[in-house]
């Protein structure tokens, strides 16, 4: 195979011989945009950040601008600062909203909204800002991430235009001897004692018995642990998300029945008696609260999980619950809790009144090893769900209205079959990793046209 040729058209499911063409259903969630705007504009006055604005943002990701300003490239904290607007943004989530997937969110930079601002003083206009490799479209140009690096992917993938990937961590190579990777999450606030933000990684120890947290960076560089695998202190394959208090949790496929708490220096505590977990995420589902849920994937439930370690059943007869995920408050999705499964192909919505309807009944793989991940609906990344195809060595975006295509692909695409994971992080990349070759990989945008 020739290496790295783009994957061109937008849909091209022939060329990568899939088997069901765009699955449908949705006629209703084809108003992208509007919803999007809705609640934004308003708020995001001059700027920023924001977003925070998002009330319910479980997303923390919000947060994301406000960590991204941190971080040290960027200048995106030069205009939070100056935001007036942005009172109420900023803190808002980061206690809580630690979370999740979606986050690079950052809805913020909101072109439209930037421009329109009246009472801004001095402020530079959004196209004097410079543009940042962070997935944003940070001098509204309409172009994500010009500039930034655009060689073609590691490991021969091929990628859609506009996105290219790389390994940025080897276990074998770069730690020494381990077993399986679990997953990914973001790193910040206490669990990241560096500037701006890291990216967290599960790991077992050499004979999978049990499992550690490590860090990095967001080039791949280890960072330390906050559990160490050799300590013994966590099952194997540990799911993590923040939650409550914005202090982090964990869940497990096998070999553990507990939820537990994993503070910030390491120590492990046992929360809720909960095991063959494998979905776990944090978040307001459509209800206005900011809750965790987690899956029992051999039971084929999905149950919320309380603050005060109360376990209360929200869905049944799922077949076997592999991930679970919460789309942002701006997304064109519908609210909801979005439950992919093992034996259905495509994924199911749990509405706020708990009735479950096969939303997306699309035909992109399932199996044991799914995965799936919101994006924030302005980034690079658009108003998209993107799921790690275990079965079909793929990462495929799939819109609202049920439209899909592959961004990347390529024989090396084995997440792994008891543990795949995926997080969006702050400097706008999507980190997961190939359970089989033992690579920690980062999928970014690069020069990708307005959406
Ligand atoms: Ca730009
Ligand atoms: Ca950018
Ligand atoms: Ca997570």
């Amino acid at each position: 195979m020739p290496s790295t040729p783009q994957i061109r058209p937008r849909r091209a499911p022939s060329r990568l011989s899939f088997s069901c063409a765009c699955a449908l259903a949705l006629a209703a969630c084809s108003g992208d945009d509007s919803s999007a705007s809705g609640t934004q504009t308003t708020t995001l006055g001059a700027t920023t950040t924001a977003t925070a604005a998002d009330p319910l943002t479980t997303d923390a990701s919000t947060d994301a601008g406000t960590m991204g300003g941190t971080e040290s490239t960027s200048t995106s904290a030069g205009t939070a600062t100056t935001t007036s607007s942005s009172s109420t943004d900023t803190d808002t989530n980061t206690g809580t909203g630690a979370d999740t997937d979606t986050d690079t969110d950052t809805s913020t930079t909101d072109p439209g909204t930037t421009t329109d601002e009246p009472t801004t003083t001095g402020e530079p206009a959004c196209e004097d800002q410079p543009e940042l490799c962070d997935g944003l479209d940070n001098n509204c140009n309409e172009l994500f991430d010009e500039g930034c690096d655009c060689t073609p992917p590691d490991l021969d993938l091929t990628a859609l235009d506009g996105y290219t990937a790389r390994v940025v961590l080897e276990v074998g190579k770069d730690l020494g001897a381990y077993g399986r990777l679990g997953d990914v999450e973001r790193a910040l606030g206490p669990y990241w004692e560096l500037p701006g933000e890291g990216v967290l990684f599960t790991l077992n120890n050499a004979a999978n018995t049990a499992g550690g947290v490590g860090r990095m960076d967001h080039d791949g560089n280890f960072a330390g642990w906050v559990v160490d695998p050799a300590a013994g202190l966590l099952p194997p394959n540990p799911y993590l998300e923040y939650a409550y208090g914005g202090v982090l949790y964990s869940c497990t496929t096998v070999n553990g029945n507990w939820i537990h708490k994993i503070s910030p220096d390491g120590q492990v505590q046992t929360f809720v008696s909960h095991g063959n977990c494998e979905g776990l995420i944090y978040g307001d589902r459509g209800d206005g609260q900011q809750r965790l849920y987690a899956s029992n994937w051999s039971e084929g439930k999905v149950y919320e999980i309380g603050e005060d370690a109360s376990r209360t059943l929200l869905a049944s007869d799922l077949f076997i619950v592999v991930d679970l995920a919460i789309p942002p408050p701006t997304s064109a999705f519908k609210p909801g809790l979005y439950a992919i499964n093992q034996t259905v192909e495509g994924l199911h919505r749990i509405a706020t009144d708990n009735s479950v309807t096969l939303d997306y009944p699309y035909s992109l793989g399932y199996g044991v090893g799914e995965e799936i991940s919101f994006a924030a609906p302005k980034s690079a990344f658009r108003d998209h769900f993107f799921h790690l195809s275990n079965s079909q060595n793929l990462v495929v975006r799939v819109a609202p209205d049920g439209t899909w295509e592959p961004v990347i692909t390529g024989p090396k695409l084995q997440f792994g079959i008891f543990s795949t994971g995926a997080v969006f992080s702050s400097n706008g990349a999507f980190y997961f990793f190939t359970n089989e070759d033992e690579l920690i990989m980062r999928l970014q945008a690069c020069n990708i046209a307005g959406q």
